[in-house]
């Protein structure tokens, strides 16, 4: 694993939490992107080298919306880079984790993605990801 890539956020209402975290870190969303995939709608904020995702459910049967009715909002997930997602993702299988889903899925911010499921990992949501080449 390479860094933390970002931190995620779940929050009820994106634009008021948006408000609260350009005051907190003194600058505003860089990017605001829906998943509809995952059913969210994301706020990306940077912090010097690190970032800071806030996530909002678009529909009930999103795993954000159950997130929220059952803990609140709060520390959702946390994201580490990767060079190779399926590499990473057939030595953590190896190691006896948990993966979430088989195959690398499309993330926001230009990732792909895959989880692991907190059960396996003391509690926290881990989220895999690795940069998408951009298209030419
Ligand atoms: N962090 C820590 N624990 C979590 C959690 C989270 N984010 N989400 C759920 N849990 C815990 C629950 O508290 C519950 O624990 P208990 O059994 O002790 O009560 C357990 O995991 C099962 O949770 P659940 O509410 O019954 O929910 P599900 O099993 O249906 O789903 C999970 C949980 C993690 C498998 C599901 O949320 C998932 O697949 N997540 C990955 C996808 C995702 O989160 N997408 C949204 C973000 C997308 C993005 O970043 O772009």
């Amino acid at each position: 694993m390479l860094k933390i890539e970002h931190i995620g956020i779940a929050v009820h209402d994106l634009e008021e939490a948006e408000k609260l975290y350009e005051k907190l870190l003194g600058s505003p969303s860089y990017k605001r992107e829906e998943v509809e995939s995952e059913k969210v709608v994301t706020s990306f904020f940077r912090s010097g080298p690190n970032k800071v995702e806030l996530l909002a459910a678009t529909e009930e049967s999103s795993a954000i919306h159950k997130y929220l009715e059952k803990k609140g909002e709060g520390i959702h997930h946390i994201a580490f880079a990767v060079e190779n997602i399926r590499a990473e993702m057939a030595r953590l299988k190896a190691e006896g984790f948990t993966l979430l889903n088989d195959e690398p899925k499309p993330g926001a911010d230009n990732k792909l993605i895959c989880f692991v499921h907190p059960k396996g990992t003391r509690g926290v949501l881990i989220e895999l990801c690795q940069e998408r080449p951009h298209p030419q």
